[in-house]
């Protein structure tokens, strides 16, 4: 018996399995099929087998990292949103840079965080020099950890904000400390899907043009796709293609990371829109796998999707579970029941009792330690 049919009974998963197997690129169609195919352990087994085959192994990456929000105020309004105020709302939250950068480094003194993620709304009340000015601070209060800020969407805000370009934005931030750039805002790039989930943001193109920019300048960035609100099969997977077409041509995204949509406290909660299902996170892992051939890492990120499902994950093509987090809002404000950090140790657990070798990584994907295999 051949291995296809060993491990497939769907005829569509046995022709692209042949693709996956003689290292031939998946197409739009393809991409469909897999999300139609309902043969879950199939495609995971698929996605997992295309990994192995392009080098990876049984190491799963893990990072010591601290999230942080300057500020929750935001102009743009979008409808998936949950995190976002006004600055008129009592709840709204904008830090004083020393006050936040006093912050990280007490969480330091007892966390050896590697890394600093940190995005935030776009507030019209903050200018450019604002943005500068965190960077450095958290630079020279912490030159050893690497400085993960801004989506490309806050760099577009910092164009409007200064009159710079995309270009001089990203020079200035860079020249104050600047390491890389994290994945969101990118949403779907369709127009359609943006015009309803986001009718205030800028346009995908813009954000695929910042990250080319970014990647020009030595700059590695992440990627992500927000999925399950208003897009179809299709506009996910022309989303991914454009992903790898920009990786082809520049190589400067480390990891993707699918976001499913947590609907509470958003607009879509009250049209009755769900959280997904597992079902639904598998096939995206797996199909986001597949489908980006040429971007070495996908994360399950475990704040979104739970760690007993990562743990699943890492059998559908994923190899990163993301990091200790200490302090994320944008999930939790939309339903997330995940707890928002967790030690070092839990990620090791939930790594290796998933059967995987855990590897610290730095933000490079450098290792920092690793630790028995199961
Ligand atoms: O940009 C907002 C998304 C993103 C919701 O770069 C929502 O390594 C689900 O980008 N339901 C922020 N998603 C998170 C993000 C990220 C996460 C982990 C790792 C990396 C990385 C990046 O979350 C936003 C937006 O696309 N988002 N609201 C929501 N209700």
């Amino acid at each position: 018996m051949s291995m296809a049919i060993a491990t497939t009974r769907n005829a569509e998963l046995v022709e692209i399995r042949a693709k996956v197997l003689a290292g031939e690129r998946l197409d739009l169609d393809d991409g469909i099929a897999l999300l139609e195919c309902d043969d879950l352990l199939g495609l995971g087994d698929l996605a997992d087998t295309a990994r192995r085959l392009r080098g990876g192994s049984d190491d799963v990456f893990f990072v010591n990292n601290l999230y942080l929000n300057h500020t929750t105020v935001c102009r743009v309004k979008c409808k998936f949103c949950a995190f976002a105020r006004t600055s008129k709302q009592a709840d709204a939250e904008t830090w004083e840079i020393d006050d936040l950068v006093a912050k990280a480094v007490k969480i330091r003194s007892h966390q050896e965080f590697s890394e600093i993620h940190m995005v935030g709304g776009e507030s019209p009340h903050l200018d450019f020099q604002y943005y500068l000015d965190i960077t450095q601070s958290l630079r020279e209060a912490m030159p050893d950890v690497h400085l993960k800020l801004f989506t490309a969407s806050e760099i577009h805000h910092m164009t409007k904000l200064s009159g710079l370009t995309h270009r001089e934005v990203l020079e200035q931030l860079i020249a104050v400390g600047l390491d890389t750039l994290p994945g969101g805002g990118a949403e779907v790039f369709s127009p359609r899907v943006r015009k309803i989930i986001a009718p205030g943001k800028e346009p995908g193109q813009t954000w695929l043009e910042t990250h080319r920019t970014a990647h020009g300048l030595g700059l590695k960035t992440h990627c992500t796709m927000l999925y399950a609100h208003v897009e179809t099969f299709e506009e996910r997977i022309e989303h991914l293609l454009a992903l790898r077409d920009l990786q082809d041509e520049t190589g400067g995204f480390m990891a993707f990371i699918p976001l499913p949509f947590h609907p509470e406290n958003t607009v879509f909660e009250r049209r009755g829109w769900k959280f997904t299902t597992g079902m639904d996170d598998l096939k995206m892992i797996a199909v986001s796998r597949l489908m980006l051939d040429n971007i070495e890492h996908v994360k399950a990120y475990w704040i979104m999707i739970s760690t007993p499902l990562a743990q699943v994950a890492l059998h559908f093509g994923a190899n990163d579970i993301q990091g200790t987090v200490v302090e994320e809002k944008i999930a939790h404000a939309a339903g997330a029941v995940t707890p928002t950090e967790a030690k070092v140790a839990d990620l090791v657990r939930v790594i290796r009792e998933a059967g995987r070798r855990p590897v610290q990584r730095d933000t490079f994907y450098r290792t920092l330690r690793t630790f028995d295999a199961p």
